[in-house]
């Protein structure tokens, strides 16, 4: 048996069996690249689902953690500590709010900010106590736990899981009809959405979307909640996706990349009137705000800038969609993203479809994993130059053309 599949057997016998994960076993990376127990080099076209913008392993990021973890790694909440400040005056500056409430992983910050949300309709806009309602999109993701999958669409992630969280009303995406009908409603405390749809296969909604949508919540009273978990830390060419239509929201949502993928980090911004709302012992986390996770952060956040990613993306994204809207072949009928968020619709052929695809990517040295069937993602670490890129490119051509 070859070492790649005893390790997929471990996993298989050993482990829960909520994800099929292609058949590769990886056990390096470094920079846009990955290896696999073999030795074989991949370029990861997935980036963690956009987790490792900085690259894999990135020096500086794995080097303030050991040198942190040398140090203090946890004193919960229960007391203060010295590094907890100095990330939330950073990341509050960086990010142009007034506080943060630090967090572990994208569905605890999405749920923190879903409570936030709730708490200042009560205090603020004065709801009638659990009248509050919060609308959402259809095709979302923001997690998997009980609360967030109880407004998703998508039956894989819902079915079975009930009964569900009440107080969540849904709307199409891109629509700012359905929008304005649904903030009729006295009792709307929020409205949360993704920048881009990521998992829905990278829907881009159209140009002034974002701008007017945020300001018919303003003038309803209701809170504009960006999900940048996915779409921020400059994967789409900005630092965040609502910045590309210059929208500041009311809650912003981090996760992922704010650590480079180093260690399990999130965050919720708000500005005083909204995260004053939440008083000593209403809300917490034991890990949430631990100096791991905020020199970690630090250091992720600093390199964003330091190495202009956000620049980077914008421009590699362009060629990518470029070349590959002018490719000439009968499998990929759409290609779609921003900055290096992209995805392609594959049609089948011959009985080959995404799946088949992303297989033979692998055989030929690159990364990615469908989404629904028949969407691939391309989302590659920003740090990727455009001498790689363009092989990326070289690849995906000779792949789509060998079926
Ligand atoms: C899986 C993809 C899915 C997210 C947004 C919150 C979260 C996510 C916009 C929750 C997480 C991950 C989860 C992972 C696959 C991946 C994903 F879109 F990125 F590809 F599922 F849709 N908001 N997305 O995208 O963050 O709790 O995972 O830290 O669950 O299969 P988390």
């Amino acid at each position: 048996m070859s070492k790649s599949a005893e390790y997929i057997e471990l996993e298989n016998k050993y482990g829960a069996h909520n994800y099929h994960p292609l058949p590769v076993v990886l056990s390096k990376g470094d920079g846009a690249f990955v290896w696999d127990v073999d030795g074989k080099k991949y370029y990861d076209f997935l980036s963690s689902y956009s987790a490792v913008n900085q690259g894999h392993c990135h020096p500086k990021i794995v080097a303030a953690l050991k040198q942190q973890s040398d140090l203090l790694t946890l004193t919960s909440r229960a007391f203060f500590n010295d590094t907890l400040g100095e990330y939330e005056k950073y990341i509050t500056s960086y990010f142009g709010f007034d506080k943060i409430l630090p967090m572990n992983t994208g569905a605890e910050a999405v749920e923190t900010a879903l409570k936030l949300c709730r708490k200042w309709s009560y205090q603020k806009k004065g709801l009638a106590p659990e009248s509050a309602k919060i609308i959402v999109c259809d095709g979302n993701f923001h997690g998997r736990t009980t609360t967030i999958i109880s407004f998703s669409n998508d039956s894989d992630a819902r079915d079975e899981f009930g009964p569900y969280t009440p107080g969540f009303i849904n709307i199409p995406y891109n629509d700012l009809d359905a929008l304005r009908d649904v903030l009729e409603d006295e009792n709307i405390a929020g409205f949360m959405l993704e920048p881009i749809q990521g998992e829905a296969g990278v829907f881009v909604p159209d140009e002034g979307y974002l701008r007017t949508a945020k300001s018919l919540c303003e003038e309803a009273g209701v809170l504009f909640i960006a999900d940048e978990v996915q779409t921020g830390i400059a994967r789409t060419g900005r630092l965040l996706a609502v910045d590309h239509e210059d929208v500041k929201p009311d809650i912003l949502i981090l996760g992922k990349a704010i650590s480079g993928g180093v260690f399990p980090v999130s965050a919720v911004l708000a500005n005083n009137e909204i995260m004053m709302c939440i008083r000593p012992g209403e809300h917490g986390s034991t890990f949430g705000g631990n100096p791991l996770a905020n020199k970690v952060a630090i250091a992720a956040l600093e390199v964003v800038k330091e190495e202009g990613l956000s620049e980077n993306a914008e421009h590699l994204g362009k060629i990518l969609r470029t070349e590959l809207s002018n490719f000439e072949n009968d499998m990929i009928t759409l290609v779609r993203g921003k900055g290096l968020l992209n995805a392609i619709v594959i049609k089948p052929k011959n009985g080959k479809e995404a799946w088949d695809v992303c297989l033979r990517l692998r055989d030929n040295g690159l990364l990615a994993k469908p989404t629904h069937g028949d969407i691939i993602r391309f989302a590659p670490p920003l740090i990727i130059t455009e001498e790689q890129l363009r092989d990326c490119i070289s690849i995906i051509k000779q792949t789509i053309l060998s079926f």
